[in-house]
């Protein structure tokens, strides 16, 4: 039985790669931040048989006794501040986790090792963020780095302590450099997920207004469980890269609104939407859209579930959770 130690196991990606690593036999550990952490009954419930240790990524010795005790042959590293936002308002709390702590989960695998015919395999969630203001459109594993948050600026030092220790000490470290990935379990703080349960709020008449900051940027959106598949893949190769998981299409926040709304049956959409400005950014990200070629090719990874899917799913599953909640509380 393969083993598989996951960070930020609480997150979208985390629970998605739980639940695909034990559907094919896998013994899962998932790492926990914080004492009586609430988002651990989430993730006992949906995926009992994940065992949680505690660790905390600004801690070295947290992590080499998970390593210890995990003995996993895989390691995914998926825990991070993941909210772009929050990275301008915490830029040094962001630089210590979703930058160093990278640094202190490779330290920890090498600390702890792994016999020499089975090396531990690790996984660094790297982000289209990285790419920022770009230098080239579609993006590639070869496109230069231009990160515009601290949120970005963290990840460009994850992604190439990832590459140094590979060809520093031969470890088997994979970098998947990820575009925005949505879902039903997405948070409600990120962009698709705000909208589709407003919109599911606003059919219900739970509320009339959604307030968002600039409609404009355009992200090439996929589906989550899509994406986990490609993570896994990356670390059953014979050897270790950098990998590109995109769908090639790009879409604008404008147009994930209209399509959400049209959904639920609501085609005068501007009523309800007003500009804040308290949503916009200090630096924004324009415009991204990656070329997976290298991922489908050499992983023979493909996306499932089309931009439109993603988005009648997530306002599918929020008019059920909405209409759920209203009937409990009569
Ligand atoms: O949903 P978002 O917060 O995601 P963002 O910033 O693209 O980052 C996500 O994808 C990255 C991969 O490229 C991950 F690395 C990262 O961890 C995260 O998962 O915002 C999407 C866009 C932005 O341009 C933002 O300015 O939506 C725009 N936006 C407009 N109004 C808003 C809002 N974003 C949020 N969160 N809330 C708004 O009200």
């Amino acid at each position: 039985m393969k083993r598989a130690l996951i960070t930020g196991i609480t997150g979208q990606d985390g629970r998605f790669l739980a639940e695909l690593l034990l559907s094919k036999g896998y013994q899962v550990y998932g790492l926990l931040k914080g004492q009586a952490n609430p988002k651990a009954q989430l993730v006992q419930a949906e995926l009992p048989q994940v065992e949680l240790l505690e660790g905390d990524l600004t801690d070295l010795t947290s992590l080499v006794r998970a390593v210890e005790t995990a003995q996993p042959d895989e390691v995914y590293n998926l825990a991070a501040i993941s909210f772009v936002a929050m990275s301008f308002q915490q830029p040094e709390l962001t630089a210590n986790i979703t930058g160093l702590g990278v640094l202190r989960m490779l330290e920890a695998i090498r600390i702890v090792g792994g016999s020499h015919d089975n090396p531990i395999r690790f996984y660094q969630a790297s982000s289209s963020e990285m790419f920022g203001k770009v230098r080239e459109t579609p993006q590639t594993e070869l496109t230069p780095f231009y990160p515009r948050s601290p949120y970005g600026a963290a990840k460009v030092f994850g992604h190439d302590i990832t590459v140094n220790y590979r060809e520093s000490y031969g470890m088997f470290a994979c970098s998947g450099i990820l575009f925005n990935h949505e879902s039903e379990k997405r948070g409600l703080e990120f962009v698709t997920r705000k909208i589709t349960n407003a919109v599911a709020r606003i059919k219900l008449g739970l509320q009339t207004e959604l307030a968002l900051g600039n409609l404009e940027p355009q992200r090439d959106w996929g589906y989550a469980g899509d994406y986990v598949e490609a993570m896994w893949l990356m670390l059953q190769q014979d050897q270790p890269g950098d990998y590109v998981v995109a769908t090639g299409e790009t879409h604008s926040v404008r147009e994930f609104v209209e399509r959400a709304f049209h959904h639920a049956g609501i085609d005068d959409w501007e009523r309800h939407v007003v500009i804040d400005e308290r949503f916009f950014r200090p630096a924004e990200v324009d415009l991204l859209v990656g070329d997976a070629t290298k991922a489908e090719q050499m992983l023979g990874w493909e996306r499932k579930v089309s931009f439109s899917e993603l988005v009648e799913r997530m306002v599918d599953h929020d008019l059920k959770v909405e209409t759920d909640l209203v009937e409990r509380s009569r």
